[in-house]
């Protein structure tokens, strides 16, 4: 039978040809119970079509009474509606993770439907390679095409593609004809893993070197199917930065200036890490209009504002993970993919979260959160205490060991009925060894060196809303006057109310 349109080009193993069939067909390979490691990263680089056949299939045995009727799903990170969504409204999910942003899963997450495990990414692979997740039985990966010896020409992420398709007892491929053809060449494939106590040192020294090859491995005895797609990345739109994303983003250049007349910090900076979503995008922006020139980027997903940086020339250099862009980012991507191949390379995220990495090449680590509280802890992934929003994603990873490690959010949520500087955390992501420097739209606060309550004096004098200063310093004073342990002072009893108020009153 001769290949479906455009897939002969990028199809050119001979051998997998007999394997090539539908969504569904494939699908129907994928046993019910089983563990699947999918392809995708904030939204780039997902299956686009087995994980829709699957979900129907699963929705289908829901509506005839099997209730067990459901996968466990690893990736790299969120994916897109057409996979965690698509799944999720089948209640096709056991568990989820490491790192999921969809509406739909993080409603029945919280709904109690289905299991999520929120992991460091950096932690997933040695975990599984481990066996402690238990055993991976189908890998679902995106790729850009198979070379004639098997070789795998791998997409807009990479994520743990490598681990999955090594560790996997089946392999489906889907073979994405959207993805350019040009990706070619921007990727690097680390060589096989020794295990502690047999580990090596990574030998990277600069965001720009490679150490391995730009071709995903695959035993090809293990594919059972090959399907052909062609639908975009997920591309969602950012904002545009406003007046607050503005506001944080100027008093981190102004920051990161004084860092290097101080000595602290080269003229270029060190490698910049940026987390996701619309504040992270808006310091980008800043960045681009800063003084700053030769910078380079150690990170692990690259949105648009990165992007820019490359096109004005401002970033020399970007080594990532996983692509995320919006529609008119990628277009000039792929318009432009000459000139970004030279400046990007796609790594595991294994690798491009690497603590041992993070520390060597000194990373800024710049993630935005959902709320810290007066002694610098963070919480980066529960609404109130128990809601998931997304995940912990690699904000941990960074945080942990950045040689700097910044933290940012407007003061308010909600239009003002929230306070993101808040007495004590609802939930513990980063504590405070792990953040250094807490940025709002008021200020930025340099909590390098300060005892608990000096972090709580500028915390709130820097940070907080004017709104939600007094009722702090209040519980600030109170809880120093109540002398049951003067080093980090709290009031038990108190501590959490502001979010028990929002919760009862709709106002903290
Ligand atoms: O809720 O959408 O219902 O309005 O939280 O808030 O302001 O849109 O913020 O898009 O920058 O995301 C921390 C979630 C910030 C993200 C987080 C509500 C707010 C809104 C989102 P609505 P914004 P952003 C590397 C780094 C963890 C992973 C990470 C994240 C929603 O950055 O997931 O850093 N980080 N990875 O209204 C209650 C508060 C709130 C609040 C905001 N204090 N209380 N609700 N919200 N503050 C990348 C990867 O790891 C892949």
């Amino acid at each position: 039978m001769p290949l479906p349109q455009g897939l002969a080009q990028r199809l050119q193993d001979p051998a997998l040809h007999a394997l090539v069939m539908g969504a569904q067909e494939a699908a129907a390979l994928i046993k019910v119970g089983a563990n699947v490691g999918m392809s995708g990263f904030t939204g780039a680089g997902h299956p686009k079509a087995v994980p829709l056949a699957l979900a129907a299939r699963l929705a289908a045995l829901h509506a005839a009474g099997q209730r067990d009727a459901r996968v466990s799903v690893w990736t790299g990170a969120s994916t897109a509606p057409e996979l965690d969504g698509a799944l999720a409204q089948a209640l096709g999910i056991e568990m989820r993770l490491p790192y999921q942003s969809d509406p739909t899963c993080r409603l029945r997450i919280n709904a109690g439907q289905m299991h999520y495990t929120d992991l460091h990414l950096s932690h997933v692979a040695p975990l599984a390679r481990s066996g402690a997740l238990g055993p991976l039985d189908v890998a679902v990966i995106e790729v850009v095409g198979i070379l004639p010896d098997g070789r795998l020409i791998p997409s807009t992420s990479i994520g743990n593609n490598q681990t999955w398709l090594d560790l996997a007892e089946q392999v489906t491929l889907e073979v994405n004809l959207q993805q350019n053809p040009a990706l070619q060449g921007m990727h690097d494939i680390e060589p096989t893993w020794l295990e502690p106590p047999h580990s090596q040192p990574l030998a990277l020294r600069h965001p720009r070197e490679r150490i391995g090859q730009p071709f995903l491995r695959c035993d090809p005895a293990k594919v059972i199917a090959v399907v052909m797609t062609d639908h975009p990345d997920r591309h969602t739109l950012f904002t545009p930065p406003d007046d607050v994303s503005a506001q944080i983003a100027k008093h981190i250049v102004d920051f990161l200036q004084n860092e290097v007349a101080c000595g602290r910090m080269p003229p270029e900076l060190l490698p910049l890490q940026s987390g996701v979503g619309n504040i992270a995008n808006a310091v980008m922006a800043g960045l681009n209009q800063g003084p700053f020139e030769h910078m380079t980027a150690y990170t692990e997903v690259l949105q648009d504002g990165m992007l820019a940086m490359l096109r004005s020339g401002k970033l020399a250099f970007a080594s990532a993970t996983a692509l995320s862009l919006s529609p008119q980012a990628a277009a000039e991507f792929n318009t432009h993919i000459d000139f970004y191949r030279e400046r990007i390379v796609l790594r595991t995220q294994e690798i491009s979260n690497h603590p041992e990495l993070i520390r060597r090449l000194g990373v800024i680590a710049m993630n935005a959160m959902i709320e810290a509280d007066i002694y610098g802890n963070v919480n980066s992934t529960h609404i109130m205490g128990s809601s998931i929003m997304n995940g912990i994603g690699g904000s941990g990873d960074f945080a942990r060991n950045a040689y700097l490690s910044i933290f940012m959010t407007p003061s308010l949520a909600k239009g003002g009925k929230i306070s993101c500087i808040v007495p004590m955390v609802s939930h513990h992501d980063h504590t405070e060894h792990d953040v250094q420097v807490i940025v709002t739209e008021h200020g930025l606060a340099d909590l390098r060196g300060l005892a608990p309550t000096q972090r709580a004096e500028r915390i709130v004098q820097q940070c907080a809303h004017p709104n939600f200063r007094p009722g702090l310093r209040d519980y600030m004073a109170r809880a120093q006057r109540s002398g049951t342990g003067l080093h980090t002072p709290h009031l038990l009893d108190e501590a959490l109310s502001w979010h028990s108020r929002y919760v009862k009153t709709g106002q903290m």
